[in-house]
Order: structure tokens, then C-alpha cells, then sequence
């Protein structure tokens, strides 16, 4: 990647007098009154700009950087300023293909007052996310598969790396679907504008179906509909009553995106005298022996090559995301922000961008994907209660340690440190983060082997994982087709685990979306997380009450959830024999109520000792 800066200045295509300005609009009443756009259009540097008057709005800077095609413009809106357009008036065009920028206009626009009401609610522990990726969900508009004038025009259901034509109508149409399973908020893999070419990532020629790789942050992918569809989709949620998590990515962007085909200036990027990848090791983060060189390996280490590294000490970089967080919350009022690959990023960058957030949106809700081993380094990434100089300040992490925990409790035999007792000790380290209850649980994801496949395709596995996922501290996330039994391992690659949901297609041969699609144990396990998803909406104790839980005994663990106003109890029998609990053991919590329900079954029983047969697992509410 030597001198990759002017490599990449030869390269740039398309045509440089059209005029682009990021953000694309913006809006009046921001608690932070400076903005600063980014202009962006052949040798606009070497012109000279004035904004004509506009009351509360001032010209503050206007500077020029290394590539005469930028000119960064700082404005300073004032709390008085008005809804309405800035004119702008150049006086010596530079090209007289551009002569219909000579003057051109940048709008400022009413913020919502709905924010914090039906919009940018926030997520919490009473909600359940459903994952899923929208390319692989459900295809609601077949003509925008795909694009002669995108980079990338594969567009094969037969070839996992190619796009399959799921988009953001299709999510639309299935929001009743996603509803009547019990979950409330819908976090999507990125939909943000992806128009790459092709990479050879892992040897074979791939698109990037997935949506990490942003060209244009200010666009929703075409082939998702864009961004109309997007609004219509989050608002269509909202009016039913579902939340909206989307997924944010600032460690890096596309190779293709505009920034880097034609670079603002040399440092845009994490440079290295050589490609140097990141040693995707969260340790020297949080290591208090960590060298400074491993730190900025795994910090301005590239994700991959096409995946390029965001400088975000650079403050025209920081900016442009910063004020991208904020655009897109403001913009189409999600809920919250899922922030990918959490660690990769510069960490004064990460406070700043949540601060602004927090800042303008007190009620979004933000967690890191910190995917590490250790509880330590889980809090370590998000508010927690560790004696450090430097602290972050996102609210939550999507919770890996219990991830591993909960496969161990399901999957090894009972140990010391081993089976449920790792995940009672993993649990046990809570007291490092300020608030575990913001923390993102979950059985799989789309980098994950599926949670049924990972459980042997045991029946009475699945079930006692899914009782953990839905009654722990936390917010549940399932990941879309994981209610329907669908399974696969990350072999050979990811995709496989990424399938098509069954029935989302013109023409599917089933149709999982609807009972009748559904097999026997699929309906059994639709029906099962469903009817738990329901009682737990309702219950205080599982979404806002407190956690005890009972030091694990020849494989049985026992926790309970409750508040004063309800206590459910979970008890998981991991061993292979049956056990017989000594319930007067839990007496703490079962004082005062003389009868259980089932709230799977519904059935009601005395609270006292029964067989519990391996591998079962109950949720009872208890009855006084
Ligand atoms: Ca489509
Ligand atoms: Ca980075």
C-alpha cells in the first residue's frame, strides 16, 4: 500500500462538476450550533465562495486541504436560526462544466418533535431485537435487484457471495411477522450505500451483500430501496410500535467510497508504509502492559484491504461521522445504534461520537459489538466500574462472554469452572459494569455459527437456550430464522450461515413466514419463543427487575428474576441424570408464594420439589 494517496488520486472516475455536499441537509435547533460541510467537486479550492446573509447563520471558516477537489466550509447555526435554504455564490468557476453550482443553495430543515416519543425511543432491556440482513430477508421489490450503473451487478440466489435481492420493502412486509413472534425492535445489518466492485476476499470473487463496506453513508443502498424506502420502513415500524436498532460502522469503509478514490488529503486514512492488517486483538487495548505498537496495530491495522481504516484522529474525518451519527439518527428517527467492530476504533473518537449523540438524542440507545473473551475486557469497552484513567462511555457491548458462557452451560459437561458453572461465574463478574441491563444478549448472529446447529440440533438444548436468552439481564437479541430451526456452521463461509429466509421470495417453495410453511418442530419452536417473548414483554421482573441466581449443583442452575411486584423463577437441569432440588434452598425467593405457573405450558403446580428430567428446562411465575 505504498503511496497509496496518489495511487488512488489517479484512479478516481465519475464525474468530478457534479457538486456533492456531505451532510446532504441539515438541521436548525441542534444543541450543537457548528457544522461543517464538506464540499466536494473539480478544483472547488480554487474558487472563491460566499454565503449570502441568512439570519442566525454565519460563515465561520472556510478551509482548503491537500486536494483542491474538497473545501471544508464551517458554519455556526445559531438556537434563532429558521428552517430554509442557505445561498451560496461562486465567483470565479473553475469549470464551465459546472456553471450550475455558479450559485447553489444547502437546506436546513425543521428537527422532529417527535424524537424520544415515537421516534428515537431508545432500546432497552424491555425490548427483543430481531437481527437480521436485509439482503437475505425477504425480497418485497424484485425490480431493484439490481443496478447496470453500480459497480457490482451480480445478482444470483444459487451463489452465496452474490447480492439476492432482499431489501428494505421486503422487511416492511414482514413487520407483522417479526410482531406476532414477540419481538419489538428490528436491528438490520448495515444499509447504508455499498457500490463496490467485487473483492476476492478468502479466494473467491464476492460482492458485498452484507453492507460493510460504505461507498455513500448519506445513501441507503438502491438495491434496498434507499432511502425513501428506509424511511418508510422505520416509519412504518414505528406506527405499529416497533424500534429500529441500525448498525454503524466507523472504523472503516469501502475502497470504492468517494472518500478514497478521491482523498481529501494523505492522512483520511490509517497509512502504512506496507498493508497492515489489524491483529483483530482487543487485549493491548486494556492490557496494562500493552505496548504502544500493538495498540495502533490492532487500532490502524486494516480490516481487510478493501475494508480501509478510518483516521479518526484526524478531525475533518471525525467530523464527517460524527455528524453522519447524527444526520441519520435525526433523519429517519431510529432507536438506536449497534456500533460494529467496536475496539478497531479510535477511543477519544468513539466517547465523541456517543457524546454527540447523547448529546443532541437523550434517549438513543448505543452498544458496542466488542467480541472478546473476557468480562473485563467486555466492560472495559462500554460504562463500567473499573478504576481507569481513561473510561468509555458507550452504554452497553453486545455481551460475548455470556454468549460463550451459554454455549458452555449447553453443551459441556458439568465442571468445577465448566458447563453452567462457567456460566454462573461469567455472570458472577457483573459487578464491572455500571450496567449489565444495557448489555445485547444473544444465541447467534451473522458471524456466528447458528445457535441450533451449535446445540446438536437438540430440541430440549435449543429450548433451555432460549429460556436463558429470554429471562436473563439484558436485551435479547434472536437472529432472524433461529425461531424456525435454521442451522448451518461458518463452513466454508459465512454465507452459510446468512441464508435466505424460506418463503421471502416470489416463488419459494415454502414458506416459513406462515404456520402452514412450518414443519411440526419448527412451529414448536416458533410457538416457543413466541409465547415467552409474550409473557416477558409483560413481566417486570425479566425486563426491568432484579437478578439472583444460586451456585450451580450437580448441574442444575437456578436464578430468578423479580421486582415487588412479580418473581419468575429459571431452573435448567444441564447435567445427564435427573435431579431432584432441594427447594428450601431457594426459600429467599419462594417465601410467601404456595403455587407456580408454567408459563410456557400454563400449567399450575405447588411450589415444591419435583424430577427434573436432563436437559429440561422451566420458567415458572410464581403465584402466591
Ligand atoms: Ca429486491
Ligand atoms: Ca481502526
Amino acid at each position: 500500500m505504498k503511496n497509496i494517496f496518489f495511487a488512488l488520486l489517479l484512479f478516481v472516475q465519475g464525474d468530478l462538476y457534479t457538486q456533492t455536499i456531505y451532510p446532504t441537509h441539515w438541521f436548525t435547533g441542534m444543541k450543537n450550533p457548528n457544522l461543517q460541510l464538506i464540499i466536494h467537486r473539480d478544483r472547488v479550492a480554487q474558487e472563491s465562495m460566499t454565503m449570502l446573509p441568512y439570519a442566525g447563520v454565519k460563515l465561520v471558516r472556510q478551509t482548503k486541504v491537500e486536494n483542491p477537489n474538497y473545501l471544508f466550509v464551517d458554519l455556526h447555526i445559531s438556537p434563532a436560526a429558521k428552517p430554509g435554504k442557505l445561498r451560496f455564490r461562486i465567483d470565479n468557476l473553475q469549470s464551465p462544466e459546472a456553471v450550475s453550482y455558479k450559485t447553489f443553495e444547502y437546506e436546513l430543515k425543521a428537527r422532529s418533535k417527535y424524537n424520544g416519543k415515537t421516534r428515537v425511543q431508545g432500546v432497552t432491556s424491555e425490548d427483543m431485537i430481531y437481527l437480521l440482513m436485509p439482503d437475505r430477508f425477504c425480497n418485497g421489490d424484485p425490480s431493484n435487484d439490481y443496478f447496470d450503473d453500480m459497480r457490482d451487478k451480480g445478482h444470483d440466489r444459487n451463489n452465496p457471495f452474490d447480492r439476492h435481492g432482499g431489501d428494505l420493502k421486503g422487511v416492511q412486509d414482514k413487520l407483522d411477522y417479526i410482531q406476532d413472534l414477540g419481538a419489538t425492535t428490528i436491528w438490520m445489518t448495515p444499509v447504508v450505500e455499498n457500490d463496490m466492485s467485487r473483492t476476492m476476499e478468502g479466494g473467491s470473487s464476492r460482492s458485498t451483500y452484507h453492507g460493510y463496506a460504505f461507498t455513500d453513508q448519506y445513501n441507503r443502498d438502491k438495491r434496498l430501496g434507499g432511502n425513501e424506502a428506509y424511511r418508510k420502513l422505520v416509519e412504518t415500524a414505528h406506527n405499529k410500535g416497533l424500534k429500529i436498532i441500525q448498525d454503524a460502522v466507523y472504523n472503516h469503509i469501502g475502497n470504492d467510497h468517494w472518500s478514497v478514490r478521491d482523498m481529501p488529503m494523505k492522512d483520511w486514512l490509517n497509512q502504512w508504509p506496507a498493508f497492515t492488517n489489524t491483529s483483530y486483538k482487543d487485549q493491548p487495548m486494556v492490557d496494562p502492559y500493552g505496548s504502544t505498537m500493538d495498540k495502533k496495530v490492532t487500532v490502524d491495522g486494516w480490516f481487510t484491504p478493501f475494508l480501509v481504516d478510518l483516521n479518526q484522529r484526524n478531525p475533518y474525518v471525525s467530523t464527517f461521522l460524527i455528524q453522519y451519527a447524527v444526520w441519520a439518527t435525526e433523519e429517519f428517527g431510529i432507536d438506536g445504534w449497534r456500533v460494529d467492530t467496536y475496539f478497531y476504533s479510535d477511543p477519544i473518537f468513539l466517547n465523541k461520537v456517543n457524546e454527540a449523540l447523547y448529546r443532541e438524542f437523550p434517549s438513543v440507545t448505543v452498544f458496542g459489538e466488542v467480541w472478546v473473551q473476557s468480562v473485563i475486557n467486555s466492560a472495559y469497552f462500554c460504562e463500567n466500574n473499573i478504576s481507569l484513567s481513561f473510561k468509555h462511555n458507550c452504554q452497553g457491548v453486545t455481551d460475548f462472554p455470556v454468549y460463550f458462557a451459554s454455549l458452555d452451560l449447553l453443551n459441556q459437561p458439568f465442571g468445577w469452572n465448566e458447563g453452567a458453572n462457567r456460566f454462573y461465574q461469567t455472570l458472577a463478574q457483573d459487578v464491572v459494569y455500571k450496567n449489565p441491563m444495557r448489555n445485547c444478549l444473544f444465541l447467534d448472529n451473522h458471524d456466528m455459527n447458528r445457535f441450533y446447529s451449535m446445540v446438536g440440533e437438540d430440541f430440549l438444548k435449543y429450548q433451555m437456550g432460549i429460556n436463558l436468552l429470554l429471562t436473563q439481564r439484558g436485551i435479547p437479541q434472536l437472529y432472524y430464522g433461529t425461531e424456525v430451526l435454521m442451522k448451518n456452521y461458518k463452513d466454508p463461509s459465512d454465507a452459510e450461515v446468512r441464508k435466505d429466509f424460506p418463503g421471502g421470495w416470489p416463488g419459494d417453495t415454502q414458506n416459513k413466514f406462515l404456520a402452514s410453511g412450518r414443519t411440526e418442530q419448527e412451529n414448536k419452536a416458533y410457538n416457543y419463543i413466541k409465547t415467552l417473548a409474550h409473557f416477558r414483554k409483560n413481566s417486570s421482573a425479566i425486563t426491568t427487575g432484579k437478578l439472583m441466581q444460586f451456585v450451580p449443583k450437580d448441574g442444575l442452575y437456578t436464578y430468578f428474576r423479580y421486582d415487588n411486584r412479580q418473581t419468575v423463577m429459571v431452573i435448567s437441569n444441564t447435567s445427564s441424570s435427573p435431579q431432584k432440588p432441594d427447594w428450601s434452598f431457594y426459600k429467599e425467593r419462594l417465601a410467601g408464594f404456595t403455587m407456580m405457573k408454567n408459563v410456557i405450558t400454563g400449567e399450575i403446580r405447588g411450589v415444591h420439589g419435583f424430577e427434573i428430567k436432563p436437559k429440561e428446562s422451566f420458567v415458572f411465575e410464581l403465584v402466591k
